[in-house]
């Protein structure tokens, strides 16, 4: 039987789901500078450090969401992915994403000042960073769309903290966390758009392999900026 990839024939939508799913096992949340983070083993120091490093993913994200609109001719789309962007830069009386994590940067013990100016990236940490936004410039929408599939993995991570750090970290003010509780309703309602795009585009057998390649580039960027940080904070073991 000709098996070339020609002839192969696309995996069905639960299958597709389910490969992506299987990426999960590269997720940050494995990264020991995460899990640092999450046993309850970080000085504060490393936190100060992760949250300043952070913000520049956080402020970068809704760059990367308007390259995506400024790719997109789809208004249908558009009128539910603008949703990120304000989010994240805030519409109204809701600050947004990007002020609630300067509150836990304060909460943390940084100053306002040193967050928003960003003296403490470490460069491995803007270049993974600076390479998903430009990822997301310059291929189709709908591979950028895929590329935020690592929300998949993202509630969880994101419940985790919010369990473990009010215990291993008593000296942060709770109010600190909301931005974590903010993303696990935003994260599963992203996921929700993003992987019915995916499931839908990515509908032969080479663009799914694709679609696993561009997961595993995001999954990489995210790995990257734990490993940055570990270099420059150290991981306690
Ligand atoms: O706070 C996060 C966020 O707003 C987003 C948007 C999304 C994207 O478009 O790529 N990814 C993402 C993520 C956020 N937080 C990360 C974390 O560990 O706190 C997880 C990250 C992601 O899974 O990509």
């Amino acid at each position: 039987m000709n098996d070339s990839v020609e002839t192969l024939t696309p995996w069905s939508h639960e299958t597709f789901e389910a490969r992506l799913r299987e990426r999960g096992t590269a997720y940050h949340i494995h990264h020991p500078f995460n899990v640092m983070l999450n046993a309850g083993r970080a000085s504060q120091d490393q936190i100060k450090g992760w949250v300043a490093n952070r913000y520049y993913y956080q402020i970068s994200i809704p760059v990367k969401d308007a390259a995506v609109l400024s790719n997109c001719p789809d208004r249908e789309v558009r009128r539910q992915w603008i949703q990120r962007i304000l989010d994240h830069d805030g519409h109204g009386d809701d600050p947004g994403g990007i002020e609630a994590w300067i509150r836990l940067g304060l909460a943390v013990g940084l100053r306002r000042e040193e967050i928003e100016d960003l003296r403490h990236v470490v460069p491995g940490n803007r270049f993974a960073v600076d390479a998903y936004v430009n990822f997301c410039r310059q291929r189709p929408w709908q591979e950028a769309v895929c590329a935020s599939l690592t929300e998949l993995f993202a509630p969880k991570i994101h419940k985790e903290r919010l369990a473990n750090w009010p215990q291993h970290y008593p000296w942060i003010d709770l109010a600190g966390l909301q931005y974590f509780r903010n993303r696990t309703t935003q994260a599963r309602r992203d996921v929700e758009q993003g992987l019915s795009i995916t499931l839908n585009y990515f509908n032969t057998w080479q663009m799914q392999q694709r679609a696993l390649q561009i997961l595993q580039f995001k999954l990489d960027v995210l790995w990257q900026m734990n490993d940055a940080m570990a270099l420059k904070y150290g991981v306690t073991a």
